[in-house]
C-alpha cells in the first residue's frame, strides 16, 4: 500500500520524496499549498500539529496498523527503520547518522531558513542584522560540512538518511548565497548525491500538484 506524503516543493519536503525514492517505497503526493495556508486545514493539523510539511500517513506500519509521522527527521528514522535501508541498526554505525541528522535538524535548516526569510524583508534596517547573522551562520555550517566531507565520502561514511536530510537544504545553496565552489568537498558530495537516479527523481517529481 502507498504511503501518503503530505508535502510541498521545499527543502524539508524534498528530503522525504528523495528518501522514499531511494528506499523504493510506493507513495502518493498529497500537496499542501503552504503559500495558501493549507497547512492550517484541520484535516492536516490532526496529524501534523505544528502546521508544517512534511508529514506522512502509512496505512501499514511494520505492526500492520496505520501510523502517521510529522517532523522530517522523525519521518526519515521511521522510513529507515521500516525498510532497514540507509539507517544502520548497529549502534556504532547508527550514531554518526544520528549526529549528522541532528546537526541538520538543529542548524543546517533553521539557519538557512532564517536567511531565506530575511532575504524577503524589504526594509533595509529591519533586514540588515538578521540577514548578516543568518548568512554568516549558514556559511559557518557549510565550513563544518566541508571539513567533515574532507574525511569521509558521505556524512556518516556510507550514504544514509543524514545525507538525504542535509541535501534538502544544500539544494537551496543559491538562495542562501553560497557558491559551492568555495566548499569543494561539499560540492563533490552534492554532485554525487544529485547524480543518483532515485534521488534525482525525488527532486524532480511534482510536489505542488
Ligand atoms: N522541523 C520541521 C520543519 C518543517 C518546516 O519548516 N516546513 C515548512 C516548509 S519547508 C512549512 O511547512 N512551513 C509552513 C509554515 O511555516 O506555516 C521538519 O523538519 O519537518
Amino acid at each position: 500500500m502507498s504511503i501518503e506524503l503530505w508535502t510541498w516543493d521545499t527543502p524539508n519536503g524534498r528530503k522525504i520524496s528523495a528518501a522514499l525514492e531511494e528506499m523504493d517505497l510506493p507513495y502518493v503526493v498529497k500537496a499542501v499549498n503552504i503559500s495558501k495556508g493549507e497547512q492550517f486545514n484541520p484535516e492536516f493539523l490532526a496529524f501534523s500539529p505544528n502546521n508544517r510539511i512534511p508529514a506522512i500517513r502509512d496505512a501499514s506500519a511494520p505492526d500492520g496498523k496505520p501510523i502517521t509521522v510529522f517532523e522530517s527527521g522523525a519521518i526519515l528514522i521511521y522510513l529507515g527503520s521500516k525498510t532497514g535501508k540507509f539507517w544502520p541498526s548497529d549502534l556504532r554505525k547508527q550514531t554518526p547518522v544520528l549526529e549528522w541528522l541532528m546537526w541538520q535538524m538543529g542548524g543546517f535548516g533553521p539557519m538557512p531558513g532564517q536567511a531565506h526569510h530575511f532575504l524577503t524583508v524589504e526594509n533595509e534596517q529591519d533586514r540588515r542584522y538578521g540577514l548578516d547573522r543568518y548568512l554568516k551562520e549558514t556559511r559557518r555550517l557549510y565550513g563544518v560540512a566541508d571539513r567533515r566531507l574532507a574525511q569521509v565520502e558521505y556524512f556518516a561514511g556510507d550514504v544514509s538518511i543524514a545525507d538525504f536530510a542535509i541535501l534538502g537544504w544544500a539544494w537551496r545553496h543559491e538562495r542562501h548565497k553560497v557558491d559551492l565552489a568555495e566548499f569543494p568537498n561539499v560540492k563533490r558530495w552534492y554532485d554525487a548525491m544529485m547524480a543518483r537516479p532515485k534521488t534525482k527523481r525525488g527532486y524532480t517529481i511534482a510536489l505542488n500538484a
